[in-house]
This record gives C-alpha cells, structure tokens and sequence, in this order.
C-alpha cells in the first residue's frame, strides 16, 4: 500500500479513499463484516455458539448494525476462563505470534494472531502514523518493551510499514536511549508518558537540550492514562507534538492514534465498531456521553471479540475530524472503570488529581495517591513533587503552597484531601505503565 498525500489541504492519508470515506458508506461495510462475523465465531468458536445460544440469539438474527445491541458482552473474564486458546477461531497451525498479558490481576490472557491478524494491526498503526505526519525518512525509536507486551513489536510493525526506520531499543536503559536518539536521528520516540517523563529528567541531568541537541518532532505516549495539562507541559518542555495512542492487547495491542489536530483518536471503523455503554447496566449511551467503551472486531481472524468490555472510560464522537477523516473518534481515555476510587462516597479518578496539579506551575509531574482506612474513614494524601524552583526550605513557605494546591484539588474533586509537598527526584520513577495509587484499604 502507498501513502497518499492529497494535495489540497496537505494532509497525508494512508488510504484516502477508506479514511475519508462517507460515514454511511462506512456503515454499510460495518454491517456486511459484522454478518460474517457472527456466522464466523458461531461456527469456529465453540466458546460464542454457546453464549450465543444461551442468550438466544443466531447469527441470522443479525442482520444491520441496530442488532449488534442483541449480542452479548465478552469480558476479560471470559479469556481468562477458556485460558489459555480455548476462545481461538483458528487451528494452532494457523497461529503465527502469541502475546500475553502480565497477568497481575489474575491468569494472564494470551493473544494468538494469524499472518493476516498482524497485518491489519499493522495497517491499523499505519494509518494511524500517517495521520500524525510519521512515515518514510523519519526514525522512530520504540521504547516500549518488546516481548510478551504488545507496544515494541506493535509499533514496529507498524513504522515498517510507512517505512520509517525502527530502533527497536525497547525499555529501559536510558544512558543509551539518548545517546542513540542523538547519533542516530530519532525524529519519533514511542513510549509511556511516564517514561518520557523520565527520559527528560535524565536528559536535563546530563544538559541534553531536546530541541537543541536532537531531531526529535513527535511522540507517540499511551499504555496509560495521561492528561491534556500533562501533554502542554511535556510539549512546552520539550518542543514536540505528542500523540496519544491507544489499544488493548485483546484487540491486537497498540492500534490507534489522535491525528495532528489533537482532537480525539481514530478508531477505524472497517476493522472495528465502537460502543460506549453505562458501565453498570450495559445500556449503549447517545454519543457524546461518557462511558465505557466496548468493541467489536470486524477483521481479526484468530482471537475476533464482539462486544469486548474494554474497562476504560471515554466518550465517543462520530463527527467528521478536520483533518478529513470520517472514522469515529474516542476522546482521551481518561482511566479504567475499576481505577476509580471511591473516598467517602465520592468518585475519583488518578487523571482528575493530575488535571489540578498539572495546572499548578509549583507543582513537578510526579504524584503518589495514598488511601487508607482509618477509624472507619477513607482518607487520601497525596505525595506531590515539587518543581526545584519553587522548592523552599522555609516551612511557611511549604505551608502556604499545601493549601494552595489542597484547596485546588478540593475545588475539583470535592473533597478535602491530604498534601505533602515533597522534594523533586523524591518518588518512584517508571520506565513502564507507572502506579500512582496505594489503595492500603485493599492490601
Ligand atoms: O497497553 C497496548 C498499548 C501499548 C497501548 C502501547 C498503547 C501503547 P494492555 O497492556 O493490554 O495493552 O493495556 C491496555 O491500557 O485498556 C487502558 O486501560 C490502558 N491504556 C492503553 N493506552 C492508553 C491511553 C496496551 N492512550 C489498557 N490512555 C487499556 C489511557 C490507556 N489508557
């Protein structure tokens, strides 16, 4: 496939013809995919016949998108449960790549693909690159781990494909990241934004300037939830676009990216449908709300999910992007339905603390929330770095800029929380998805 540059506008598109496709065109794809792919997994996957049947529903039973809303939900569960191949479509000849996940939270899941599993992946994250301008001539560094992880090879794949060139460094080991991302040229660094963070702390230690003394342009930061406050602070520090991306491993790994207007990440609609249901009782919510998001595959062959609960939270828009694309878009995830904590009834998320401190110039970009149970009382402190300019050794000092920065979360989050102002360097750094929650309630 070649890119295409459609010189009107000189917006780049990987294949103009699918990305700028009218949405009821889309559509009508969307459908006839989804037909087959109920016929598929009824008839190569004993796991769905049987869902299906207990929910009373036969492939013929759908018949237009308005059906989908008849089929059942898959979970992570459920791979869990038929762990490790017992959801696969395809015999184990047909297999070309396992991925696993880390399986922290219980059995891991393991992925299996096909040859044409990894080339739709890769295709998705091609179009995906075009989108944010990365492609032939540029050098992008992929500094997610590489292995079981879906992020190093998924990344890759998907540069190969635009023909940028890889420099498959994978995580950790940072002397040598910047020394290679200033021999070698990287114009395009992949990464968790906690890593990045991290990358530029020790690039400042060692008096690498970005702008200066790399040719770095783009990021490319997912894996993790991050904020709008966390991407200006790392784009005014640093001189780059950074992009978010989004994927699961179940879907294939990373898959999606926000195009150069930063207004939502393209999610394509040929490959897959997007739904964003009320998280506690399933009901498919009107776009624009926010809620949780659950997709259908339409072209995986090896492991497809229909009606996969993702877990995250976002809001769904279908409006036409201005750069021209007419897939629908997920705005910035903005943290799992089983990340939020709830302090005395009320809800918080972790991305809500990082808005309010982001906002605040005193405050440095690393943060630890503490929860506890005490006397019966849920109490939540936060750890916060301070910037080294505004680090003081004058306790009224301290004092004053606690309570600025409590009664700025209070403002928020409506509830009165615990700060302490810590020195910079002073918490845990992360070269991969970073912990910013100790929930003591549930050790
Ligand atoms: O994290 C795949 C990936 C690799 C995505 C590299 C982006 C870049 P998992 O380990 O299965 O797969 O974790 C998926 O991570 O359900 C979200 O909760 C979270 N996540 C991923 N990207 C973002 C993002 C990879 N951009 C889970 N913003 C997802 C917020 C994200 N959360």
């Amino acid at each position: 496939m070649t890119k295409w540059l459609l010189c009107d506008n000189m917006i780049e598109y990987w294949n103009p013809q699918i990305e700028r496709m009218p949405l009821d065109e889309l559509e009508l794809i969307q459908e006839e995919r989804l037909r087959h792919l109920v016929d598929y997994v009824y008839t190569h996957s004993p796991f769905y016949k049987k869902r299906f049947d207990e929910a009373g529903v036969k492939p013929e039973d759908i018949k237009t998108l308005d059906d989908l809303q008849k089929l059942p939900f898959t979970y992570k569960k459920d791979l869990r449960d038929n762990y490790p191949k017992g959801m696969f479509c395809v015999p184990d000849t047909q297999l070309v790549r396992y991925h696993v996940s880390s399986g922290t939270t219980g059995k891991p899941t393991v992925v299996g693909y096909t040859k044409n599993d990894i080339h739709e992946w890769a295709k998705s994250l091609g179009r995906a690159l075009t989108s944010i301008g990365v492609g032939r001539g540029d050098v992008l560094q992929v500094s997610y781990g590489y292995g079981l992880f879906t992020g190093g090879l998924g990344l890759h794949y998907g540069a190969e494909e635009v023909g940028s060139t890889v420099l498959p460094i994978s995580v950790g080991n940072t002397d040598k990241q910047l020394e290679l991302m200033q021999d070698l040229g990287t114009t395009t660094l992949a990464c968790t934004p906690s890593y990045f963070l991290y990358m530029t702390e020790e690039a400042n230690d060692k008096g690498i300037d970005f702008q200066k003394d790399t040719g770095l342009k783009t990021g490319i930061f997912g894996a993790e939830p991050w904020t709008e406050e966390m991407r200006k602070r790392m784009e005014d520090a640093t001189g780059i676009k950074a992009y978010d991306v989004f994927g699961t491993s179940e879907l294939s790994g990373p898959l999606f990216t926000e195009c150069t207007c930063q207004d939502g990440i393209h999610i394509w609609g040929d490959q897959f449908i997007v739904e964003i249901i009320d998280p506690e009782t399933g009901e498919t919510l009107p776009e624009g709300e926010k809620g949780e998001l659950v997709i259908t595959t339409l072209t995986k062959e090896a492991l497809p999910l229909i009606r996969y609960r993702i877990g995250d939270y976002t809001i769904l828009n279908k409006q036409p992007c201005e750069c021209g694309r007419t897939h629908p878009r997920i705005m910035r995830v903005t943290g799992r339905v089983d990340d939020m904590l709830i302090i005395r009834g009320i809800n918080v998320f972790p991305g809500q603390v990082e808005s309010v401190l982001m906002k605040i110039p005193e405050v440095g970009e690393h943060f630890m929330i503490h929860v506890d149970r005490i006397n019966e009382m849920d109490t939540m402190k936060i750890q916060i770095e301070m910037n080294d300019e505004a680090f003081s050794d004058k306790v009224n000092d301290i004092i004053f800029l606690e309570k600025k920065v409590a009664s700025a979360l209070k403002s928020v989050l409506n509830l009165s929380v615990g700060v302490e102002l810590v020195e910079n360097g002073t918490l845990p750094r992360s070269i991969g998805k970073s912990k910013k929650v100790i929930d003591n309630r549930k050790l």
